[in-house]
């Protein structure tokens, strides 16, 4: 994610960075004497904010990939869950959209089901 575009932003009081966001443009934020960011605790946002000494609220918890359920443990009801979506037996809130899609190709399908319940006994990282 480049976002160097907020460089000099003394008008920009506030920025949210999703937990997805692993990488931030070191001069991202510079000049901007005004902001706070919002962000997931023991996210990249929150470093960020650390150590560039700008204020940090925090959104709660960053979530793991694939946690659907939000249980904070990577599981097969994480795994039945995303194929039961990709099937279209469950409704999902954008955030579960962005949490099941973990090979991030845009789609939720059978593959991160499977990916997740690889995952839920230790075969992946
Ligand atoms: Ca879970
Ligand atoms: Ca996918």
């Amino acid at each position: 994610m480049d976002i160097a575009v907020f460089e000099n932003c003394a008008g920009l009081s506030k920025v949210t960075i999703p937990y997805t966001v692993t990488t931030i443009n070191y001069h991202a934020f510079n000049n901007c004497p005004n902001l706070t960011i919002y962000g997931y605790s023991n996210s990249k946002a929150e470093s960020y904010a650390k150590e560039n000494n700008i204020d940090f609220v925090s959104l709660g918890k960053s979530k793991t990939m694939g946690d659907v359920d939000s249980d904070g443990k990577i599981t097969s009801a994480d795994s039945l869950f995303i194929l039961r979506y990709s099937v279209k037996l469950e409704k999902f809130t954008d955030e579960q959209i962005a949490l099941a899609d973990v090979n991030s190709d845009n789609k939720i399908d059978s593959l991160d089901a499977l990916t997740v319940l690889r995952r839920s006994v230790g075969l992946d990282d």
